[in-house]
């Protein structure tokens, strides 16, 4: 087995997908998480200036949906053809959609700038989730083809951070979306990660 090592600030962030995979795949990793103080060391020995970085026998690569995606080819969670691959990646896209709408509010400085960013916010989150409800229930309670996929894995890994960014829990009023959840999160591999993993400083 390869040796995998995964750096990332001490959070969950844009890491925690690529955690839940290898937690779920069963592959054994460097969980390094530095600290913050140290960036302007490590930035410039990533690929991009940016992480999650994975290295796997020492090749380093960026992009935490690329590396998702590659390692859930290792474990069979892109679904059983090329249509579902597809409809797997454009869940993935959707997810991060809304990330990036919260993550534009959270982390804007400027009062009138972050309220114009977080009525956007504000009504494109619920527009987006609304519909993630409605493709769980169309299929079986996952995601895609009635069957768990690295996007049912990407959106709760991600959710806390999300929650943690938009101060409440997102997902309260979607209850195939608070199932999935639960299905999820109820995985032995999953539960274990969570249980074990540090906890998140945001
Ligand atoms: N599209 C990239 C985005 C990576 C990204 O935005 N990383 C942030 C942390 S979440 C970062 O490295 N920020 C520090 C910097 O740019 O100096 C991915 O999904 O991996």
């Amino acid at each position: 087995m390869p040796n995998y090592k995964l750096t990332y600030f001490p959070l969950e962030g844009l890491a925690e997908p690529i955690r839940f995979l290898l937690s779920y795949a069963e592959i054994p990793f460097e969980d390094y998480r530095f600290d913050r103080a140290d960036w302007p060391k490590i930035k410039p020995t990533t690929p991009f200036g940016q992480v999650p970085v994975l290295e796997v026998d020492g090749k380093q690569v960026a992009q935490s949906v690329a590396i998702s995606r590659y390692l859930a080819k290792q474990c069979g969670l892109v679904g059983k053809n090329d249509w579902e691959a597809l409809e797997i990646d454009a869940t993935v896209d959707t997810i991060n959609d809304i990330r990036v709408r919260i993550a534009a509010y959270h982390y804007e400085e400027n009062a009138e700038v972050k309220a114009a960013k977080q009525k956007i916010a504000n009504e494109h989150v619920p527009y987006f989730l609304e519909r993630l409800d409605a493709q769980v229930k169309k299929n079986g309670g996952y995601f895609v083809g009635g069957a768990l996929s690295w996007a049912d894995l990407t959106f709760v890994a991600l959710l806390d951070y999300l929650n943690f960014m938009n101060k409440s829990d997102l997902i309260e009023k979607y209850e195939n979306l608070k199932q999935l959840r639960e299905k999820v999160l109820s995985l032995p591999a999953i539960k274990s990660w969570v249980e074990k993993r540090p906890k998140a400083v945001y």
